[in-house]
């Protein structure tokens, strides 16, 4: 018997999804920061085994969208609604709600398995999460709860197992030896934007969109040039900074990461370029791959 199916991941921002998802593909497919709405898309991770495969999505934390780009988010969190097989519910320890009431109603209402991973219990105690599994047991009475620690891997396994148990007899979807749905420019877009993230403050990260122009393999090496874009001038001269500095550690600390996603040498161009109000601009989202 083979068994196959989706298993989407959803929750707040921040919550530790993403790093789930990266755990249970035992590679580096969605971007981590400590930041909220690090992740922008639905990104499928896929785990294979001779009579299993697992398709799970990494989705945006959900928020109350306020511009384009953060509706077109929600769009993604909504399409992991419909096509699940199995829901994970991810909430992190002392969080109280989701923040969108339509969202948590479909949980609840769920006609499909509910897991609700109660995350970061490495930085809880007994007697915190013996309440917390109480009240999250009451608040959605419909899924079963597994505390977990994500980062150390706690419970992860166990969680997996019964992942497998849950899923329906189904032939694959995807070919045996794919690990996720999005192209290898994708990949370098992220990276970057991680490092932005990381190293821009208050509003910067969240105005900027990496666009890969150029991905060229060869033998030894893979020569990439990226535009990172931003809405304002002001935020240009940010990214920029004093005499280039600023930019470089990007670009040096995204190249290392690629090398080792990529396992092979890397050629990074940056450059930075203007693009007014692209997050609320449908047709530029669109070219961004925000449906
Ligand atoms: N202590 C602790 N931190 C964790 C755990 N899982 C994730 N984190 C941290 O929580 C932060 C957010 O993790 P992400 O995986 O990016 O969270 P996310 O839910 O994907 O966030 P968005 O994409 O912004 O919605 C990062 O700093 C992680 O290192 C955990 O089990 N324990
Ligand atoms: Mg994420």
């Amino acid at each position: 018997m083979h068994k196959a199916g989706f298993v989407n991941i959803i929750g707040n921002p921040n919550v530790g999804k993403s790093t789930l998802m990266n755990a249970f593909v035992g590679e580096k497919l969605s971007i981590i920061t400590s930041k909220a709405q690090t992740t922008r898309h639905r990104i499928l991770g896929i785990v294979n085994g001779d009579d299993f495969q697992v398709i799970l999505s990494d989705t945006p934390g959900i928020i109350k969208p306020a511009y384009e780009l953060q509706a077109s988010m929600m769009d993604f969190v909504k399409s992991a609604f419909d096509d699940a097989d199995v829901l994970i519910y991810m909430v992190e320890i002392g969080e109280q709600e989701l923040k969108d009431e339509a969202f948590f109603k479909k949980i609840t209402n769920s006609k499909i398995p509910v897991l609700l991973l109660l995350n970061k219990i490495d930085k809880s105690d007994q007697e915190q999460l013996e309440a917390q599994v109480q009240l999250w047991s009451e608040k959605v009475p419909n899924a079963e709860i597994y505390p977990i620690s994500a980062l150390e891997g706690f419970n992860v396994k166990e969680v997996f197992g019964r992942i497998i148990e849950l899923l329906p007899e189904s032939p694959a979807y995807y070919p045996k030896d794919q690990l996720t749905d999005r192209p290898e420019r994708f990949f370098v877009n992220e990276t970057i934007r991680e490092k932005i993230l990381i190293h821009y403050k208050k509003e910067i990260p969240y105005a900027v969109e990496i666009d890969t122009e150029e991905f060229f393999e060869e033998e030894n090496i893979i020569r990439m040039r990226s535009v990172i874009m931003v809405e304002r001038e002001t935020q240009k001269g940010i990214i920029i900074g004093h005499k280039g500095a600023a930019l470089k550690r990007v670009g040096v600390e995204a190249r290392k990461d690629l090398e080792l996603f990529f396992g092979k040498q890397v050629h990074l161009e940056l450059y930075v370029k203007v693009n007014k109000n692209w997050r609320s601009d449908q047709k530029q989202l669109k070219r961004f791959g925000y449906n």
